[in-house]
């Protein structure tokens, strides 16, 4: 099978042409409507955006390229890179190949890590990361190839080739920011040879356990791709789409996703189940999470890792989760709380009439597996979906430059102008 650089190169031109075509024959049929209440509240629901990598159903999860997410658990996260971008699973050469171009480009420079150790001790390890790649930006060949003035039908060629470079760094840098921000000693180098998730287990350097790198596997699977109008996949996308290299557009996108309603809820997540054990001593029993759950709602604040903008029933990725907890440890006590929690939560948020999902959400459960291993610094979680999610923005991001999508702006409207029309449609 051929590489993904070559296979890229063979499909492009047949996705041009098609996407050419629809648009030239029916680019004035209507897709989506907006409603006021769309207009003002997160323009949920609207068809606007164009993401051909994944698809979120609300009643089944994640669909990478037609598949169902936990049909390919399997995979590892690299062939999930090469589903998402070309909707092929790539074989054992095709793998191979990939596998053989990151060893080439790992290799985070030093300059990044003197940056990095020049942070303050209390530095959040996502602006960590997120300074990391910022720093790297220097090395984008797509700004420097733009600066010479690369024809725009060439843009994904070094967008590509900023992203597997990116992508072959990531693990080092997000290993890096582990161990200089929670002072674990000097960090452990890049292995040639090993897969992406293996690779980033083992720098982390959090355990031996075999099982852990298979746990890392799946996280960076699952938290790749959420289709195209999540915080991170948005910003990332409108920073993009004004041509600005992938460096900066990646680092946008995980600005977002720092925060606590999107990637940070697992951190959140976390917090909140170790201090439900903690006020009751133990693993809490049903009626005591209940009453916490409901306390924690009086007080006006979210119950983490539960709800969602799309999804309409139990997270798939949080199910993946909730099985590899049951086959390794089911009776540690985080991770049965977590899984009482699925019990108890989801009936309470349902009563809520305004909550429109009370199931759990992919970060109701990772958090409890992480810490079953010993990566106990909850605050570094959202490093880890970080990691994850650089490979469903890139993976956008390349299809939307051999596109030529062009640059993101929708038309917003002030109050007046909404008022003046309700009362012009009042009138007619
Ligand atoms: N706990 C308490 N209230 C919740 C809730 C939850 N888990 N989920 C939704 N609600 C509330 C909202 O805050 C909102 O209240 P408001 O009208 O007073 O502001 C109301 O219910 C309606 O919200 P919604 O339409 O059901 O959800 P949304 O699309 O506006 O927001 C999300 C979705 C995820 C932000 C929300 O469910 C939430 O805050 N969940 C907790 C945080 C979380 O787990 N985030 C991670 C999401 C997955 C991810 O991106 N990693």
């Amino acid at each position: 099978m051929a590489t993904l650089q070559e296979t890229l190169a063979k499909q492009i031109p047949g996705l041009r042409d098609e996407v050419k075509g629809l648009v030239k024959a029916n680019g004035n049929k209507v897709i989506s409507e907006v409603t006021v209440k769309q207009a003002y509240g997160g323009m949920r629901g609207i068809k606007g955006l164009v993401c051909d990598t994944s698809f979120v159903d609300p009643e089944k999860g994640l669909i990478i390229r037609g598949h169902p997410l936990l049909e390919i658990k399997h995979l590892l996260p690299e062939e999930g890179f090469f589903l998402l971008l070309t909707g092929d699973i790539p074989d054992k050469a095709a793998l191979k190949a990939l596998h053989d171009d990151y060893d080439k480009r790992a290799g985070v420079p030093d300059y990044v890590w003197k940056v990095l150790e020049a942070m303050p001790e209390d530095s959040h390890p996502m602006c960590m990361f997120d300074t990391g790649i910022l720093v790297m930006q220097r090395e984008s060949v797509f700004a420097k190839a733009y600066e010479e003035g690369i024809q725009k039908a060439e843009y994904w060629q070094p967008v590509l080739e900023d992203s597997l470079t990116l992508l072959a760094r990531l693990p080092e840098l997000a290993a890096g920011v582990y161990r200089i921000r929670y002072k674990k000693g000097a960090r452990i180098p890049y292995t040639n040879g090993l897969d992406w998730g293996g690779n980033y287990a083992k720098m982390l350097g959090v355990t031996d356990d075999e099982s852990f790198a298979d746990l890392m596997r799946l996280y960076l699977l699952f938290h790749s791709d959420h289709e195209g109008g999540n915080v991170s996949a948005f910003s990332c996308h409108t920073v993009a789409s004004a041509l600005s290299d992938p460096y900066y557009a990646v680092s946008a996108g995980l600005n977002g996703l720092a925060g606590p309603l999107h990637g940070l809820a697992n951190q959140m997540c976390l917090k909140w189940v170790l201090g439900l054990i903690d006020k009751y001593g133990g693993v809490p029993t049903k009626e005591q999470l209940a009453q916490m759950t409901q306390e924690t709602l009086d007080s006006g604040q979210v119950i983490p890792g539960y709800g969602h903008a799309v999804l309409r029933k139990t997270d798939p990725r949080y199910t993946g989760f909730l099985e590899f907890g049951k086959q390794h440890f089911p009776d540690d006590p985080i991770f049965k709380t977590v899984a009482t929690l699925f019990e108890v939560v989801p009936p309470i948020l349902g009563k809520i009439e305004k909550i429109a999902d009370p199931w759990p959400n992919v970060d109701a459960g990772s958090g409890a597996l992480l810490y079953h291993y010993g990566l106990t610094e909850f605050q570094y979680y959202t490093v880890l979906f970080a990691v994850s999610r650089a490979q469903g923005m890139l993976s956008q991001m390349i299809v939307n430059r051999a596109l030529g999508t062009p640059i993101t702006r929708p038309k917003s409207v002030g109050t007046p102008w909404v008022k003046n029309f309700l009362a012009e449609q009042a009138k007619a």
